[in-house]
């Protein structure tokens, strides 16, 4: 079990309010990804997001909660990820839902399982960027501009280059990752199997699969090989 977050190259990302047998998440735990980690845009509650927890941590992947609602905080994972929606049109994504979980949890929060996600949102159409009512008409300079914010700024732990839905622009991609001095590039959005899979990992220093979990579900076994073999 690899609890050093810089060292993932591979992490599936699962969502509480969707259905997995317990076969296929005993094939996810135990197909070599570094980590499990839950969240959502929409349906996430305490108790879908205890179930889950619980269902994973019969095996010794890392299992990571992705907070995306005050009310689905459940304590037990191994960390806390926390998005800041860095082109969120609405402030409650940047700094107001953090600011109500701070006022209740911060004096109890055990800070070395917190990292930061600064998160930049590139496709209008998820259900992510409409929630946050982000701004995602960027060009590459805005893009960079939001990578240096989070990166050397904010000093986030993640960039989280969030395509969800779509696969990305890996020029962009590659390009956000070179310019990080201290944050982890994550990349996540529309891979559906081992070439999608492959090209993100040369891009991105961690890639995330999410859909293709639920669609397509030995195409989303099969990327775990693909990123490990770059
Ligand atoms: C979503 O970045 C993740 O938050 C993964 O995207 O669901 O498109 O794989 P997909």
């Amino acid at each position: 079990m690899l609890l050093d977050m810089k060292q993932w190259k591979h992490v599936f990302k699962l969502d509480p309010d969707r259905e997995l047998s317990d076969d296929q998440l005993d094939r996810l735990c135990l197909s070599g990804t570094d980590a499990i980690l839950v969240g959502g845009s929409s349906g996430v509650t305490y108790d879908n997001t205890v179930d889950l927890l619980a269902r994973i941590r019969r095996y010794e992947v890392p299992c990571v909660l992705e907070v995306s609602n005050q009310d689905a905080i459940v304590p037990g994972y191994d960390l806390f990820f926390i998005p800041i929606v860095l082109n969120a049109r609405d402030p409650q994504w940047i700094v107001g839902h953090h600011h109500q979980a701070l006022r209740e949890y911060g004096a109890i929060l055990d800070w070395q399982q917190v990292m930061t996600e600064g998160y930049i949102m590139l496709n209008g159409e998820s259900t992510a960027a409409l929630i946050t009512e982000a701004d995602t008409q960027l060009d590459t300079k805005d893009v960079e501009a939001y990578v240096r914010m989070a990166d050397r700024l904010f000093h986030c732990s993640i960039v989280y280059l969030e395509y969800s839905g779509v696969f990305g622009d890996m020029n962009i991609v590659s390009r956000a990752r070179d310019l990080l001095h201290h944050s982890r590039l994550f990349y996540g959005g529309g891979i559906d199997g081992p070439d999608k899979a492959r090209e993100a990992a040369k891009a991105a220093h961690t890639v995330v699969v999410g859909n293709v979990v639920y669609e397509q579900f030995e195409q989303a076994l099969a990327t775990v090989e693909a990123v490990k073999t770059i």
